[in-house]
């Protein structure tokens, strides 16, 4: 069995591979078979995962799982949200996203910082599949007043976990990876790719 992974986001492939290695199937990354993004024209999470698993599957021939995620922030009405990657422009990287957010948030007070990060998984067999299996997971948090921890990736420097008492990139891997929102997802997912896979 060969699946392939429609993500061109290392700090996902990562986390996704640790998660997914108890099925013991081999899942290349869609770079691997040179396929490049999707374009992510859906107003959700589930429309986008879907949009990028299909063009994976569809270039590759292959079974393929993508994973649309982002954070939306109370105080900003849910912002970034669907737009959490392009947040400070098209091509924004991680670090740009974030100052962008620290400062839309400068006058919010502490109490009024609260935050999920959202991830929805997709998995379709091939890519006009009718009925693709479709998770998603959320982590509550907050955001703190500047950047703390260099592990994990995206938001994670800005994301207050309130049971660990740190942010998110200051987890260890493996302890972000039972907690966080593609964990939740994931937990949802395996069972039913187990069931697939028979
Ligand atoms: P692909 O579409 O190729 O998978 P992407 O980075 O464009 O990669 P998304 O459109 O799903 O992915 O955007 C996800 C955004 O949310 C992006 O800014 C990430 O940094 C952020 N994000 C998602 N999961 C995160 C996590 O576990 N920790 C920190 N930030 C996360």
């Amino acid at each position: 069995q060969q699946w392939v992974m429609a993500t061109g986001n290392p700090g996902k492939v990562k986390e996704l591979a640790n998660m997914l290695a108890p099925l013991n199937v081999d899942i290349r990354v869609q770079s691997e078979f040179g396929v490049a993004d999707a374009e992510e024209t859906g107003l959700s999470f589930v429309e986008n995962a879907i949009l990028k698993a299909r063009h994976a599957a569809r270039i590759t021939g292959l079974p393929a799982i993508a994973d649309d995620s982002g954070l939306a922030v109370d105080a900003l009405d849910g912002a970034p949200g669907i737009y959490s990657a392009r947040y400070a422009g098209a091509g924004a990287n991680d670090q740009a996203n974030v100052t962008k957010l620290l400062s839309a948030m400068q006058d919010v007070p502490m109490a009024k910082r609260s935050a999920r990060f959202i991830c929805v998984l997709v998995w379709l067999r091939h890519a006009d599949d009718p009925t693709p299996i479709i998770c998603q997971g959320q982590w509550h948090g907050s955001i703190t007043q500047a950047p703390v921890g260099s592990g994990g990736f995206g938001y994670d420097p800005v994301f207050w976990v309130p049971q660990q008492a740190c942010t998110s990139a200051e987890l260890a891997p493996e302890v972000k990876n039972q907690l966080s929102h593609r964990a939740q997802a994931l937990k949802q997912l395996l069972p039913q790719l187990e069931a697939a896979l028979v």
